[in-house]
């Protein structure tokens, strides 16, 4: 493993929200793309501290300043990603589910979605089943990224599966699901239409969706 990712692991491990910006600069230098950043730099790294929380060694405000950490990498990597004028390949409904406010998986996946030619409509954490079903009808998308991390809010992933059924629209919408605490099992149980392990995988499940429809 390249020295500068596993800088970027130690940057938020380590809660290191200063030098995470010149590490990450440094990574993409050494000509690493944004994704391996993403996925063996920061990914691995919140998992460490992760880990450290489940233990005790961590407490909720590191928590918090590890998200900062990430979030403070975000726009150098998103510069790299934007594809510019590329044409849209439909709309993406995203959203973090009600009583979740983890948002960076949510994030990192609406980076890759819309640098791939999707319209990300973000609608950010905490999310009401209603507010995404309405929002399905306002905007004409049909294709629904739903990000679930806590495991004591997965039932929210059936809400808004019932919530499409009851607008007359599940058939018209795909439902897909993702996050730390989902599986391909969670999904048939919720009732949804498609299981994501990565972000790699929502733009796969996504695209398949797009060539189908
Ligand atoms: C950072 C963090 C926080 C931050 C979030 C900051 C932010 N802005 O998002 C804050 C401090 C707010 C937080 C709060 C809490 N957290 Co927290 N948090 C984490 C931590 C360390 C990292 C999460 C993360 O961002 N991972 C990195 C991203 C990239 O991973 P990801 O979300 O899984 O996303 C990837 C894939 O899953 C996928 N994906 C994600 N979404 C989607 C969607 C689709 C459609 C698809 C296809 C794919 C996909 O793509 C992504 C990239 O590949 C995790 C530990 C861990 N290792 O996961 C705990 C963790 C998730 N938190 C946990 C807990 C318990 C909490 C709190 C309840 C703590 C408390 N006592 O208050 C609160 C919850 C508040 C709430 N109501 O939501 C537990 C959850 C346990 C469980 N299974 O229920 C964890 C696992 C920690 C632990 N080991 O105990 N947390």
């Amino acid at each position: 493993m390249k020295e500068s990712i596993l800088a970027v692991r130690n940057a938020i491990d380590t809660l290191d929200l200063d030098g995470i910006g010149t590490i990450v600069n440094q990574c993409l230098k050494e000509g690493l793309s944004p994704e391996e950043i993403i996925r063996e730099g920061i990914s691995k790294g919140l998992n460490i501290v992760g880990r450290k929380f489940e233990e005790g060694e961590y407490f909720l405000a590191d928590l918090i300043m590890a998200g900062e950490v990430v979030r403070e990498a975000m726009p150098i990597l998103k510069e790299k990603m934007n594809p510019g004028d590329a044409k849209s390949k439909g709309k993406v409904i995203l959203a973090t589910v009600q009583g979740d406010i983890h948002e960076i998986g949510k994030n990192i996946v609406g980076m890759i979605l819309s640098a791939n030619g999707f319209e990300v409509i973000d609608l950010g954490v905490d999310v009401p089943a209603e507010k995404i079903m309405d929002t399905a009808k306002t905007t004409g998308a049909r294709l629904i990224g739903l990000s679930a991390l806590l495991t004591t809010m997965v039932t929210s992933i059936r809400d808004v599966v019932e919530t499409s059924r009851r607008a007359g629209m599940r058939d018209q919408v795909k439902i897909v699901i993702g996050g730390a605490c989902t599986t391909e099992t969670l999904c048939r149980e919720m009732g949804a239409d498609a299981y994501g392990e990565t972000a790699i995988d929502a733009l796969r499940i996504f695209n398949d969706y797009r060539a189908t429809a």
